[in-house]
């Protein structure tokens, strides 16, 4: 009798197992099966979500975006399937200020460790209560080396009438509203966080005369373009140039002389996320040296990870238009929160794009 009950239980346990998806590692860790992610494009090595999944089970399924507003947008119109978003500083603080974001469990993310001091504690947001740095780059001009003999290093070549329109039709600015109106406001000579609406209308105008030259808005290609010979000179992020010139070897960089915009990409877990859990062991995962340098070495953008240094292509670390010396440092600035005057870069956005 003994025997036989016993018996049935192993059965019973067998079955319960089976339903539960025996050597289901995720599901066994609490893990989701699948974790949605919101990313810029081109910012992550696939290979980096295919190890993922084979070690913990979890398949990443990526999204992207093209810009910080965009990304607000899509969360506010309701989107709640993402686990994990990319918002950059200023975003930060305007998600955290309209409660869109999750307090993150740091008993999760012990490698956090691994961040660099100076990216930690980040005014944006205070203590990290929201975000983890993911990468940070610049914001400047990409060229052809074949059509400048010196680099173009100044917004002159984008904006001023007589150095800009010899490229009319073969250039291209990001579609982004905060980097193109700033890139504007930092020509003429203003803050790219300027709330002047006098400073913004002259911005506005600028944009306005500089749409005959301008090919194309764009913020996921524009690296391509260049590379295809499509355009010579580009608004564009530093590290998306630099992985081009990998194929092309006419594509370069330069940040513009008068300054440009400098950011900090992060890892943040919308408050409506389906698993925070795995989002938290995903940004842990992150977060390894090893990994954090596999980012790197793929995006060419700098790594807050201080741990990955060691795993990094030197050329990358070498490079001073990623890491730039202080000299160029101290003339970048970061976009920031402008509060009510968001809707006054809006509205100017919106005029320019539909002139
Ligand atoms: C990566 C784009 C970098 C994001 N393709 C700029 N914040």
């Amino acid at each position: 009798m003994r025997k036989a009950l016993s018996l049935a239980m192993i059965l019973v346990l067998t079955a319960l197992l089976v339903a539960c998806g025996g050597g289901d590692k995720a599901g066994e860790q609490g893990l989701a099966e699948e974790l949605h992610i919101y990313n810029w494009s081109e910012y992550i090595d696939p290979e980096i979500y295919a190890d993922f999944e084979e070690e913990f089970g979890v398949k990443v399924v990526e999204d992207t975006f093209s810009s910080n507003e965009d990304l607000l947008a899509k969360l506010q119109a309701g989107a709640t399937g993402y686990d994990l978003i990319v918002p950059s500083d200023y975003m930060v603080a305007i998600m955290r200020e309209l409660d869109l974001l999750a307090e993150l469990n740091y008993d999760n993310i012990p490698n956090f460790s691994n961040i660099s001091d100076v990216f930690r504690d980040p005014p944006y947001d205070p203590g990290n209560k929201y975000s983890v740095p993911y990468q940070w780059g610049t914001t400047g001009i990409g060229y052809d080396l074949d059509v400048f003999e010196e680099a173009p290093d100044s917004w002159g070549y984008l904006f001023d009438p007589e150095m800009a329109a010899p490229y009319a039709g073969q250039m291209s600015m990001l579609n982004d509203s905060r980097e193109t109106i700033g890139a504007a406001l930092k020509y003429l000579g203003y803050s790219i966080n300027s709330t002047d609406e006098q400073q913004l209308e002259e911005a506005k105008q600028l944009l306005i005369q500089q749409k005959a030259w301008v090919s194309t808005y764009d913020s996921d290609g524009f690296e391509d373009l260049l590379a295809a010979g499509e355009t010579v000179i580009a608004h564009g992020w530093s590290g998306d140039f630099f992985a081009a010139a990998e194929e092309a070897e006419q594509v370069w960089y330069v940040i513009p002389s008068e300054g440009g915009v400098i950011w900090t990409d992060n890892l943040a877990i919308p408050k409506s996320a389906p698993s925070q859990y795995t989002a938290e062991v995903f940004i842990n995962y992150l977060l390894r040296p090893e990994v954090g340098a596999a980012i790197t070495n793929y995006t060419w953008y700098g790594s807050p990870n201080q741990a990955a240094e060691e795993f990094i292509d030197p050329e990358i670390l070498e490079e001073p238009a990623i890491y730039p010396p202080d000299e160029v440092m101290d003339k970048l600035e970061f976009i920031r929160d402008v509060g009510d005057a968001t809707t006054l870069y809006d509205r100017i956005w919106t005029e320019i794009k539909s002139e």
